[in-house]
């Protein structure tokens, strides 16, 4: 009795079990509108992954992720980020839209989504862009009173990221401070809501970021980046610091700010599509 009781399970267990499906996913790109959004850099390291709306993981990309779901499903693939640059702060990047498509996930299949299995992310619509692409003559930084870096745009294409030109922040002895001031009214921005700092940036310095209370004459530091060989797109989290202090200074600013040590020799630091986003 009990073994005809053991197979009966075994019959109906072998009935109902899923067989997972699995979706492959390698990397992931961005699309934008150059006129309003920018330039299209990103650093999507992430994918958070659900399938016909239950949440199925999130996954460092390359992945392959297992779903306990076959036949046809929908994905939607959530775009994660290193909040500040920081590997140990992962978030789903809260202004790209979700990536979507329809897959037929059959048992212990493989599905790659998108023929190469890169996912292409795009903008929500209605964010408000503030951006600075340096490709105009002036840029939308004023050089602080401490200032005594050069700071010029460099049309050099070994340091030019996106467009024609870039910022270029040259550091010595005798001139061994930077700081700038990005012009952006932030008098509206929607205190307590998303607003990120978006920044490409190269260099054999540090950079740091954060924001600047003129009536004071302080800045309040919020993140910084350490020196990048290579061209490296930083998430600025800039809603904690730009909501409190907005609420007590009607007008602040986003500032940059790096200074030699004095053991170091001549820096320089390179910036490309600067773009403060809010909803
Ligand atoms: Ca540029």
């Amino acid at each position: 009795m009990l073994l005809v009781l053991t197979l009966y399970s075994c019959d109906v267990f072998d009935k109902e079990e899923t067989v997972p499906g699995y979706v492959v996913v390698k990397s992931a790109n961005l699309i934008t509108n150059e006129q309003t959004q920018g330039a299209n850099t990103s650093s999507i390291v992430d994918a958070t992954i659900y399938v016909d709306g239950d949440f199925i993981g999130t996954y460092e990309m390359p992945t392959t992720a297992a779903a306990l779901k076959n036949g046809n499903v929908n994905v939607q693939v959530a775009a994660g980020i290193k909040n500040n640059g920081i590997s140990n702060d992962r978030q789903i990047y809260p202004f790209y839209d979700f990536y979507e498509t329809d897959i037929e996930l059959l048992p212990d299949g493989r599905v790659a989504l998108e023929d190469d299995s890169v996912l292409t992310f795009r903008y929500f619509d209605g964010l408000t862009f503030y951006i600075d692409d340096f490709e105009n003559l002036g840029t939308s930084l004023t050089p602080g009173d401490d200032n005594t870096a050069t700071i010029t745009q460099t049309s050099d294409p070994n340091d030019v990221l996106s467009g024609n030109q870039s910022l270029k922040v040259e550091m010595t002895q005798e001139n061994d401070v930077f700081t700038a001031y990005a012009n952006w009214d932030l008098t509206n921005v929607p205190v307590g809501n998303n607003m990120y700092l978006e920044i490409d940036f190269k260099g054999d310095q540090f950079l740091e970021i954060g924001i600047y209370i003129p009536e004071l004459n302080q800045r309040v530091f919020v993140a910084g980046i350490l020196p990048q060989d290579e061209w490296t797109k930083v998430y600025f989290d800039m809603r904690t610091a730009i909501s409190q202090l907005i609420f007590n200074y009607s007008d602040i600013q986003i500032y940059l700010h790096s200074n030699l040590s004095n053991t170091d020799g001549s820096k320089t630091i390179f910036v490309d599509n600067l773009k403060f986003i809010h909803p």
